[in-house]
């Protein structure tokens, strides 16, 4: 019977750890991956409109949704990476509002500010 506590508490600890609940974690509008958000990036997305390479960084968006997508491409918090991103990121480089991310899978690390974005 002490056996079977234990191989029972041995397996839950294992599914506790085997099973993390994963938050996407990427910086909004760092669609090369590369951990910043920089023309770079916009240059990126025209790219992949154009049949370019995919992103490098896709996450289930919401959580649990079985909808994985490129979450750090959107950045004007449609939830979804379409053409009017890469628009919205040439307005932010112009002097447009901030990056904003899908609601339902904030990033983590939070976003950058665009003092850091600058200071790059
Ligand atoms: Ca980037």
């Amino acid at each position: 019977m002490k056996q079977i506590v234990v191989a029972v508490v041995l397996l839950t600890a294992v599914g506790i750890f085997a099973i993390p609940s994963r938050a996407c974690d990427y910086v909004v509008g760092d669609v090369n991956g590369n951990g910043y958000f920089t023309g770079m990036d916009v240059v990126y997305a025209v790219n992949i409109f154009s049949g370019g390479p995919p992103p490098p960084y896709s996450c289930e968006c919401p959580p649990g949704s079985g909808n994985v997508w490129f979450v750090a491409g959107d950045v004007n918090a449609s939830c979804t990476f379409s053409g009017l991103d890469v628009t919205y990121m040439v307005r932010f480089f112009k002097g447009g509002n901030a990056p904003i991310p899908c609601p339902s899978c904030p990033p983590t690390p939070l976003l950058k500010s665009k003092m850091e974005v600058e200071a790059k």
